[in-house]
């Protein structure tokens, strides 16, 4: 059976939605980050970057990064509709992802929630975070405009709403105000069954 990795209330929970909307059978393993589990010889020997999201697949072994795995879960089971049709709209999906994933994720909450992991020094350290916050904020301002009055980021649900989902998980956990169309964004996702799921198992 498929194998996912993934830690409780990381970027992985973009992918444990997907899985879910899919219908996918796989196994949950849950590592632990707070104590340092990417860093073990057992995880280390699954994936060597480290990270999670980590997929292995039962044809093809290892998949990692969320752009590429949410892909491959999108075309893996296209009768789950994760990807907005043709090739302009898997590049829009991507477009969004990669944003998301890239900038908002990397660039700004990463700065804002583990600062100490790219500079010492307090006051080093408050200067990364009003930088990652700055980021974000911009972000979600980008997205925001991006979503505008539609119920979904590329008007079907796709893809690119498992990322911008786990991001409104994180702005509520740094005490951001989401815009207002991204706060009803949220309570729409969390209507969607394959989502409530995907945090019942990750409780
Ligand atoms: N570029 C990677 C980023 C994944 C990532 O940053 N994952 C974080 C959790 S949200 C992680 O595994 N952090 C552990 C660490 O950096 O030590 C992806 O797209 O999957």
């Amino acid at each position: 059976m498929m194998e996912f990795y993934f830690a409780r209330g990381a970027c992985s929970l973009g992918i444990h939605v997907l899985l879910e909307e899919a219908g996918a059978d796989y196994r949950g393993v849950a590592i632990d980050l707070r104590a340092a589990e990417q860093f073990s010889e057992r995880f280390r020997a699954v994936n060597p970057k480290s990270k999670v999201p980590a997929l292995v697949r039962e044809e093809g072994g290892l998949l990692t990064e969320f752009q590429t795995i949410a892909l491959w879960i999108a075309r893996t089971y296209p009768e789950a509709n994760l990807l907005p049709g043709g090739f302009e709209g898997e590049l829009r999906a991507l477009e969004l992802l990669d944003y998301m994933v890239g900038t908002v994720h990397m660039r700004g909450f990463t700065f804002i929630l583990v600062p100490g992991k790219f500079v010492s020094g307090e006051a080093a350290q408050t200067e990364l975070r009003a930088h990652g916050r700055d980021v974000v904020e911009k972000g979600l301002a980008q997205l925001s405009e991006q979503l505008s009055d539609r119920d979904w980021l590329l008007g079907d649900y796709s893809i690119a709403d498992a990322g911008l989902f786990y991001m409104t998980m994180w702005a509520d956990r740094i005490g951001l105000e989401l815009p207002a169309n991204i706060a009803a964004f949220r309570e729409r996702m969390l209507s969607r069954p394959a989502v409530r799921r995907a945090l019942e198992l990750e409780a």
